[in-house]
């Protein structure tokens, strides 16, 4: 695993950072809006006080921290891999590219010492989930790995409540920015209940702190609504996410072709305006997770 010297520093003295899929550059996004938006992501960590640590494989090295022209790599190269936990051994041993997802990038994290991630929308349980079986990693590895998820939610394709159903069973505490209720993607807020409400990023700092305090295993899932101004109304995306959702079936696209399939049809059927919201509240979560992260440091330090 290569380190990027700045994040080491910033590690080893106790400052801020946040970490940075790779995913959404490569299958979530067309190029160059992928790129920019990483770049404006990273931009938005480093003015709200951490230090950003985008996470991806290179030639089957694992590297935490890229530069601009690794970035530009992902955000155009044909043929990089995206990687879920299970992908880890075949990538590396065969020296491939690498896009880590929610799943893999929080095991990268959780092993260079990061302790909050920034994305746009985590994988859940999908719709039709009950006969397909298809329940995303990142449910998972947010019940066992120890690193703090910003994001809007899950991503409007999935199945709302059954994804914080299986986040209930997996014993992920689930908090929301300033609302009761779980983000809602592109949309501005869900219906479904979250554990608890937080004000500032201070108060959101001091419950992750205290679930490191007692030691106990697994994410903290910190949804942020995207800002009003930015968001799509939920029937208007939901009847087209069910437009795309019948048309996967249909030409059978399943397993993890499945999310890059829809949020691309998604950007079609929208006329693009999907793509612009899922970037205003990826940089919108970076904001608010870099917040976190700053507090977090601040906490340790005192020793409070
Ligand atoms: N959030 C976005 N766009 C994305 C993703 C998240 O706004 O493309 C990626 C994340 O990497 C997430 C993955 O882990 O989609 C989920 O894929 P699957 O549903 O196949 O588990
Ligand atoms: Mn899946």
């Amino acid at each position: 695993m290569k380190i990027n010297e700045e994040v080491k520093k910033a590690l080893e003295e106790g400052r801020a950072v946040v970490a940075l899929e790779s995913t959404i550059i490569s299958h979530g996004m067309p190029y160059p809006k992928n790129v920019e938006t990483a770049l404006a992501v990273e931009a938005a960590v480093r003015e709200n006080g951490a230090v950003p640590a985008t996470i991806g494989i290179i030639d089957g090295e694992i590297v935490v921290g890229m530069d601009h022209e690794e970035i530009e790599q992902f955000g155009k190269r044909k043929g990089v891999a995206k990687v879920s936990k299970r992908d880890f051994p075949i990538v590396v041993a065969k020296k491939m590219w690498g896009a880590t997802t929610v799943s893999a990038t929080m095991i990268v994290a959780k092993m260079a010492g990061i302790p909050v991630f920034v994305t746009g929308g985590i994988g859940g349980v999908h719709r039709g989930a009950e006969k397909t079986w298809d329940v995303s990693r990142d449910l998972r590895e947010l019940g066992e790995v120890d690193v703090a998820v910003v994001c809007s939610g899950a991503k409007a394709i999935l199945d709302i409540p059954k994804t914080l159903e299986y986040l209930e069973t997996e014993g992920v505490t689930v908090l929301s920015n300033k609302a009761k209720t779980f983000a809602n993607f592109y949309s501005v807020s869900s219906s479904d209940p979250v554990d608890y409400a937080f004000e500032t990023p201070e108060e959101a700092a001091s419950i992750l702190y205290a679930k490191e305090k007692l030691g106990l295993k697994g994410g903290v899932l910190i949804s942020n609504p995207i800002p009003e101004e930015d968001a799509l109304p939920h029937e208007y995306i939901d009847s087209l996410v069910e437009q795309a959702v019948r048309e996967a079936e249909e030409q059978g696209i399943k397993g993890k072709e499945s999310t890059p399939f829809l949020l691309k049809r998604i950007v079609e059927l929208t006329g693009g305006r999907s793509l612009e919201s899922n970037i205003r509240l990826v940089i919108n979560n970076a904001k608010l997770g870099a917040k976190i992260s700053s507090c977090l440091a601040k906490q340790r330090k005192e020793g409070k």
